[in-house]
């Protein structure tokens, strides 16, 4: 019999670097011969969440249904990464409670430096008042008060970040 997957949930603002932990996560577990799959913001809103925008009940929206399909793929055997804002702390209780095998990861840089790097622009139109609801902006950003783990990106490298997620998830070095 197949035990029950792992979900692994990444949480943070947008340019935190969930995405970035997440994928080097992945690659790790892949070469490790894990059955692994990634449900990434991203991919995500461009498929199973088309069409949903930013209100608190979208977001609501859309993070139940990555928690629906990591539900699925987790009950066969699949160890789940999440990457996704994740920004209400009710919602997250929820749906990770309702998983039986989750781990909450904080991945945590100040807004500062979020704004500082901002990769793809979005902080920069977001401060000009050209995105509503923009999280950590003009949205909120609940941090998780008792994660798993807490990552601070502005102080570890993806490496580090990786060796603490493999450390914590009982990997081994
Ligand atoms: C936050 C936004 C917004 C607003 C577009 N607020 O860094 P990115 O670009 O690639 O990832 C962000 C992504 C957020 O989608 P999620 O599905 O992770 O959010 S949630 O969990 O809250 O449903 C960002 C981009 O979409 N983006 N508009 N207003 N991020």
């Amino acid at each position: 019999e197949v035990g029950t997957g792992r979900v692994v949930w990444f949480t943070g603002l947008s340019g935190a670097g969930k995405s970035t932990l997440a994928s080097a996560l992945y690659a790790e577990l892949v070469a490790r011969g894990e059955r692994v799959e990634l449900l990434d913001g991203d991919a995500v809103r461009e498929n199973l969440s088309k069409g949903l925008g930013f209100t608190r009940a979208d977001r609501d929206t859309n993070v139940r249904r990555i928690g629906f399909v990591a539900g699925l793929l987790a009950r066969h055997g699949v160890t789940v990464l999440v990457s996704a804002i994740s920004p209400y702390a009710d919602t997250r209780r929820e749906v990770l409670g309702g998983l039986p095998n989750a781990t909450e990861v904080f991945v945590d840089a100040p807004l500062e430096v979020v704004t500082q790097r901002d990769v793809k622009g979005l902080y920069l139109k977001a401060l000009a008042g050209e995105i509503p609801h923009f999280t950590g902006v003009s949205d909120p950003y609940e941090a998780p008060e008792a994660p798993d783990l807490h990552l601070r990106t502005d102080r570890i490298s993806v490496e580090d970040g990786v060796r603490r997620l493999l450390d914590h998830l009982g990997y081994g070095a």
